[in-house]
């Protein structure tokens, strides 16, 4: 498959993509999120990958949806087009896991695509923010429900009602994300952390993240009840005779995700 507006290669068993709208600082419009969400789905249905990886270049991951594209819709053009949101639901539908790899601007929904990835891993050039009150709009891709379940109401408020930047620092004290590398080595990092999930069970791999989403949708208790049913259920599989078989003989597991 031919992309115009994101790169791909996979590495190993990773599938990374790379956005590659380098003359607008990776700005996100509908082509692009047309091809970001075939080519998740298409490492999605891939035995051969296991993880997944988005990133951007190193002054952008993105500087937010494309500006120019949406700026002469009218109210009936956004809600019966559906332009700009229809297809950002895809990437949250993806089952093995997907890696955010940020370097410099992530705004707006650039700052809201990293949060659908399951973790981010930021370079230590990375800047977050949801700026979208100075265009006279607001986040539209879940920066007002995943920023506060992220880095708290306080926060989340102060980045939003302000506009102003989160820096890598502040957004790993945070909890936004889950650690800070210097920035060349960026690409380096988050290959090798995908390259230790892929090589995880996939079943596993798939369950940890069905359940730890779990969390953001359910009560503790039924959150609990659930991770027991998936836990169950490992016993089920040839990967947790062979995860445990392996350690009581001293070895190094294989696993086969069956
Ligand atoms: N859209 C379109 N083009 C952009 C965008 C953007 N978001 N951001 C940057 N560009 C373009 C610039 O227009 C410029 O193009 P040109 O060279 O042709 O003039 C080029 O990228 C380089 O940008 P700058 O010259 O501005 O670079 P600077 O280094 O001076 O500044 C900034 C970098 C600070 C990132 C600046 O470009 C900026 O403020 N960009 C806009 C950031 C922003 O407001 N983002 C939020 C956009 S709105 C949004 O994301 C809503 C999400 C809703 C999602 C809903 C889906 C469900």
């Amino acid at each position: 498959m031919q992309y115009e507006n994101i790169l791909v290669e996979i590495h190993g068993k990773v599938g990374l993509i790379t956005l590659n709208r380098p003359a607008a600082l990776n700005a996100l419009n509908d082509k692009l999120m047309d091809e970001l969400g075939l080519a998740l789905q298409s490492f999605d249905a891939d035995d051969d990958i296991g993880c997944m990886i988005i990133t951007g270049s190193d002054k952008a991951f993105a500087a937010g949806a494309d500006i120019g594209a949406m700026a002469t819709y009218s109210y009936m053009d956004v809600y019966k087009g559906d332009y700009i949101t229809r297809n950002w639901e895809q990437i949250r539908s993806v089952r093995k896991p997907v890696i955010a790899a940020v370097a410099g601007y992530a705004l707006g929904g650039g700052c809201e695509l990293a949060m659908m990835c399951d973790f981010i891993i930021a370079a230590d050039t990375a800047k977050f923010g949801q700026p979208e009150i100075k265009l006279g709009i607001i986040p539209g891709a879940g920066g007002t429900q995943r920023l506060p379940r992220s880095v708290s109401k306080s926060k989340a408020m102060d980045m939003c009602l302000t506009a102003r930047m989160m820096d890598a620092a502040e957004a790993e004290r945070a909890g936004l994300v889950s650690r800070v590398v210097v920035a060349d080595k960026l690409q380096e990092e988050a290959l090798a952390a995908a390259t230790v999930i892929a090589n995880m069970s996939l079943p596993m791999v798939m369950m940890i993240k069905e359940s730890i989403n779990r969390a953001y949708e359910t009560t503790l208790a039924e959150g609990v009840q659930f991770e027991r049913r998936l836990f169950h259920s490992t016993f089920a599989t040839e990967d947790q005779k062979e995860g445990m078989r392996a350690f009581v003989e001293k070895r190094a597991a294989k696993f086969k995700n069956v």
